[in-house]
């Protein structure tokens, strides 16, 4: 991307761009720049209803490029896809988060749940900015917050719905004869404030997708929509399993919840999942393998974290069933700093639990990856009400207390994005062995 001949500061602009939409990377000055005169329409890419897409020759005073109609233009697009890329995305660096999981396991509810906490906890805590470059990319996710956690009516029964694997989710990109379905990006920006203890540390654009979990399946993701391939991009994985899908949990937890999930399955409550959850992480780890380019015999060398969902109808198995605070008052000048040791110990005894209780998602896990945490979290931090009308589960606003939500989040970006989150017990430029280098 030019920054403007006569324009009197340099954009930053990254030495390579990803696409969030395809992944596709590609130098900057190849972004394309959407016009702006209403009359110019038409992208071979996106049809004909759409603005069209072009390389600039001519920019304002201001760096903005100018379309064939004179119009200065302010968004940028793939030279792919042709789809939007915020210009945050060209100038800080992409971090992809990928949430994965089978159906109904709880991962919808785990996003909404993690934005909402990180929006509080980030910047009061952390001193980091937890914005949205684009808040229209995000206005699903927005409303999956609102439902849960802005909502009015705090009496209610509301529940998010479950993802499709269509619809308003997705973008179809046409590429001659073929049409391609992508998964809409979730993205955030992450930026030291003021208060941040260092000086040097840069910000970061987060994606993250919110994926059905049919897309995890065998044969869920193919060439036409290639729904899941952030796998393989992405700086962390959260795989999460849901033990109330799991027939030995179900039988462990037996007079110790009142959940109905964990009640024995009557088919009518539960949408049936025949696929083994353990089955869903190696599918996933072949798709990482595939993409990333990785023999069958190596392991991923980012971080992968065991997310045990729910954790508000299993809590009653852990001999703490209250979970310790990960953030802890550090010395200056870090301020409130995050300590993974903290993360570690209830890492432990979770693993403990699962290698008791289900082996082989242990082994799946350890099998594909180097370095692997398991985190409790409940997104809600009670269970699902059953709505007598419909037979629906859902939960009233005004019950919900998530746990641990932000965790998850905040231990990837700790692990990964060298500088941005304060840590005890390490040296603050150190990243854990083996990740950020993994990177390049
Ligand atoms: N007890 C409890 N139940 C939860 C929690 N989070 C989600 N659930 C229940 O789990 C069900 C599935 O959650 P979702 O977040 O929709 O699951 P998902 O993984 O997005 O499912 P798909 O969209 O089908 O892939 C919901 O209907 C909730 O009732 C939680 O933290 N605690
Ligand atoms: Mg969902
Ligand atoms: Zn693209």
């Amino acid at each position: 991307m030019a920054d403007g001949s006569n324009s009197r500061k340099t954009l930053p602009l990254l030495a390579r761009v990803t696409c969030p939409h395809c992944w596709n990377v590609f130098p900057p000055e190849n972004v394309l720049w959407i016009a702006e005169h209403p009359d110019l329409l038409g992208s071979p890419r996106l049809g004909r209803d759409h603005t069209q897409r072009f390389l600039p020759t001519r920019f304002t005073i201001e760096g903005a490029a100018v379309d064939a109609r004179g119009f200065p233009c302010y968004h940028l697009a793939c030279p792919k896809c042709h789809l939007e890329v915020p210009r945050a995305a060209v100038e800080m660096q992409p971090e992809f988060i990928s949430i994965l999981g089978g159906p109904a396991c709880g991962k919808s509810y785990l996003l909404a749940s993690m934005v909402h906490c990180a929006r509080h906890v980030l910047p009061k805590a952390l001193h980091l900015t937890f914005d949205e470059p684009d808040p229209a990319l995000n206005e699903r996710l927005n409303d999956y917050v609102s439902l849960q956690f802005l909502n009015p009516d705090r009496d209610r029964l509301v529940a998010i719905d479950k993802t499709d694997t269509e619809g308003d989710l997705y973008d179809t990109v046409q590429y001659g004869d073929e049409a391609v379905t992508y998964p809409r990006p979730f993205m955030f920006t992450v930026r030291p404030t003021a208060d941040h203890f260092s000086s040097n540390s840069t910000g970061r654009v987060l994606c993250v997708y919110d994926n059905a979990g049919e897309s995890f399946l065998p044969r869920g993701d193919l060439s036409a929509s290639p729904v899941t391939r952030h796998l393989a991009k992405s700086c962390a994985l959260l795989f999460c399993f849901d033990p109330t899908q799991d027939t030995r949990f179900r039988r462990a937890c037996r007079g110790r919840t009142e959940d109905p999930q964990m009640a024995e399955r009557d088919g009518l409550l539960h949408r049936e999942n025949p696929t083994p959850q353990a089955a869903i992480l190696s599918e996933a780890a072949q798709r990482v393998r595939r993409y990333a380019g990785l023999l069958q015999a190596d392991r991923h060398h980012r971080p992968l974290f065991v997310v045990v969902t729910k954790f508000d109808s299993w809590a009653r198995l852990l001999k703490r069933p209250e979970l310790p605070k990960p953030l802890v008052h550090g010395d200056y000048p870090l301020g409130t700093a995050f300590d993974p040791r903290v993360v570690d110990r209830v890492s432990k005894t979770v693993r403990e639990l699962l290698w008791r209780l289900c082996p082989e998602v242990v082994s799946a896990a350890e099998g594909f990856a180097t370095h692997v945490r398991y985190i409790p979290v409940s997104a809600t931090g009670c269970a699902p009400e059953i709505d007598p009308q419909t037979g629906a589960p859902g939960f009233r606003p005004r019950s919900v207390r998530p746990i641990w939500a932000e965790v998850p989040l905040i231990c990837a970006m700790a692990g990964w994005m060298t500088g941005l989150v304060p840590q005890v017990g390490r040296s603050q430029r150190e990243a854990n062995p083996g990740e950020r280098k993994a990177a390049s």
